[in-house]
This record gives C-alpha cells, structure tokens and sequence, in this order.
C-alpha cells in the first residue's frame, strides 16, 4: 500500500485541478452504515427499489417517511471524521478542488468543504412530492409524511431511483470532470449512475484516477492507482505527504 500511495502523491503534487467522489464509505466511519455492508447495512432489511423511488413511496408513503426519519435521526448524531476534514483543508492547496458526493448527509459540507456538489440531494431538506414546492421543515408530529400546503405530501429533498438528478449539478459534475487533471474515488461500490461512469468519463478526459477503497470495485480495472484502505485513515496521509502544488515540489 506504500507504494501506491507514493504513486497518488506523486499524481496529487503534479496536479492542479482536482475532483473528489465519495460515496456512503466516506462516512461509514463517522458511523454512518453503508447501503450494502452487512450486517447494519441499510438495505439489509428493504429493498431500495421499494423505498427510495417515487412508486416506493406512493405504495407506502407513512414507511418511507419513517425509513427517512429513522436515518436522519442517525445522521444528525454523526460528525466529519479526520477524512471529510482533510478534504476541507485540501481545498484551498489548488486551483480547483471539488467535490461530487453521493452522500446525503452533509458531512463534507459540516467539515468545511466549499466546492460540494451533493448529486443525490440532502435529507436535512424536504420538498413537495407533487411539485417540488419547497418546505421548510415540517413540525415534529405533523403526522407521517406531513402535507405540503398545496396539499401534496412532503417528501425528503433526495434523489430517488428513476429521478433524474438535478441538471444543474450534472452540469457542475461534468464541467469539473473534464478539466480535472485527477479524480479520486473514495468509498463507493460504483453500482449507482449516473456516479459510477465518472470514473470512465474522467479516463476519456485524460485525467488520471486514484482509488481509495478497502475492497476492489468496478472503477479498480481503470484506476491508474488503488490504495487498500478506509477514507478516515489514507485521506489524511495523502493530504499531509502533498506538498503545496502552487508552489510546486
Ligand atoms: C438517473 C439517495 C436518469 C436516496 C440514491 C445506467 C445503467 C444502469 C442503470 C442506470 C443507468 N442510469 C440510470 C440508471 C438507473 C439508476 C441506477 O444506477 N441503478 C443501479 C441500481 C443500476 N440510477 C438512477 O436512477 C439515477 N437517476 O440516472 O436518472 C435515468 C433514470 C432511469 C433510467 C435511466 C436514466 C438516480 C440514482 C440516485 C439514487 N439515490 N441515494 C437515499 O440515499 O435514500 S443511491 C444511494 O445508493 C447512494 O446515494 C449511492 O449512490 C448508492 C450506494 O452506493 P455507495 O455510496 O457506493 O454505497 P455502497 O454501500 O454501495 O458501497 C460502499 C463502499 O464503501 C463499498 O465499496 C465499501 O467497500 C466501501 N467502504 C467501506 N468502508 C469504507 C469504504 N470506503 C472507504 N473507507 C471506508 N472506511
């Protein structure tokens, strides 16, 4: 693993504009449980495609609130670790620095990251199911889901399955992915697009990719390098061994 995290030193330090995703195994370890890691794994007990769609949440709307709060209420207890923290101090080191999270939980954002792109929205926000009305927070107890003052149910302001994510931060993503002169991946399986062809999207654009994940993934056959490990532990490293690229080596 030295090796390899020689090589994405010597990538970062030639760079000058680079672009982060991170999925849930970014915030695994400030105690956030992954989509897919047994055993609290979240969807160890549902299956997304009932709740995390529009037609999941017509069916049974009352449990997908309640699936939402349940993970909000988790959410809300949990803080950046060492990894998000990294990030944030990383950023101003050069020309452009942005993060493209799959994360719904706000952590990049709490640990100071500026340039966030949060593709799959955010659970601390609620929007009107029918026409996107935004909603300020429904009162506790407003009965399960609350109603939108047009009468449309309130929803969690996140990207379901078949949802189209939002044009503008597609835009966002895809502009920084073709100027970017490396793309890291940190803790996503890369199973869910539009996210998992970043990786291919950043190769077509002769940018170079580095991986952080303990295990292998789809994105490991094109990552110029994978370094075996968790966010918490190898982002700091990686931060601290990059000397200032503004100021060159
Ligand atoms: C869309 C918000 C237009 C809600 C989520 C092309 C091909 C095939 C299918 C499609 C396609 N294009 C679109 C689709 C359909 C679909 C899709 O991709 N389906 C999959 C299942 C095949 N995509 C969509 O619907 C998207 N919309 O493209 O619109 C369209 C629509 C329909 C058809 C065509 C086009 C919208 C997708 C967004 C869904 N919303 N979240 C909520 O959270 O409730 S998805 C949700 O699941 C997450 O946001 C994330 O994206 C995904 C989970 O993945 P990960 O984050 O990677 O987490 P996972 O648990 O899987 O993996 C954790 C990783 O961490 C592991 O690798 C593990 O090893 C690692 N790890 C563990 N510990 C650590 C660690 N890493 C680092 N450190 C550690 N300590």
């Amino acid at each position: 693993m030295t090796r390899s995290i020689d090589d994405a030193v010597d990538i970062l330090r030639a760079s000058r504009r680079v672009v982060v995703t991170t999925g849930a195994g970014m915030s695994k370890e400030s105690g956030i449980p992954t989509f897919r890691d047994a055993p609290n794994a979240l969807w160890a007990n549902y299956n997304p495609e009932d709740l995390a769609t529009r037609a999941g949440f017509r069916r049974d709307p009352a449990l997908v609130w309640r699936w939402y709060a349940e993970r909000r209420a988790m959410i809300a207890g949990a803080k950046p670790h060492e990894g998000h923290l990294a990030l944030a101090r990383w950023e101003q080191r050069f020309d452009a620095f942005t993060i493209l999270t799959q994360n719904i939980d706000g952590l990049h954002v709490a640990a100071g990251s500026k340039d966030v792109v949060e593709l799959h929205g955010n659970i601390f926000r609620y929007k009107c199911f029918d026409h996107d009305h935004p909603v300020a927070e429904p009162l506790a107890g407003a009965g399960e889901p609350p109603r939108c003052a047009c009468g449309s149910w309130v929803r969690p302001a996140v990207v379901w399955f078949g949802e189209s994510l939002d044009a503008d931060h597609l835009c966002a993503a895809y502009d920084a992915l073709e100027r970017c002169n490396v793309l890291l991946i940190v803790g996503t399986s890369g199973v869910v697009y539009p996210a998992a062809g970043f990786a291919a999207t950043a190769k077509a654009n002769g940018a170079l990719v580095i991986e952080i994940n303990p295990e292998a993934t789809p994105a490991s056959e094109i990552a110029d390098v994978f370094i075996a490990g968790g966010a918490k532990s190898i982002l700091p490293v990686l931060a601290t061994k990059t000397v200032d690229p503004i100021a060159g080596p």
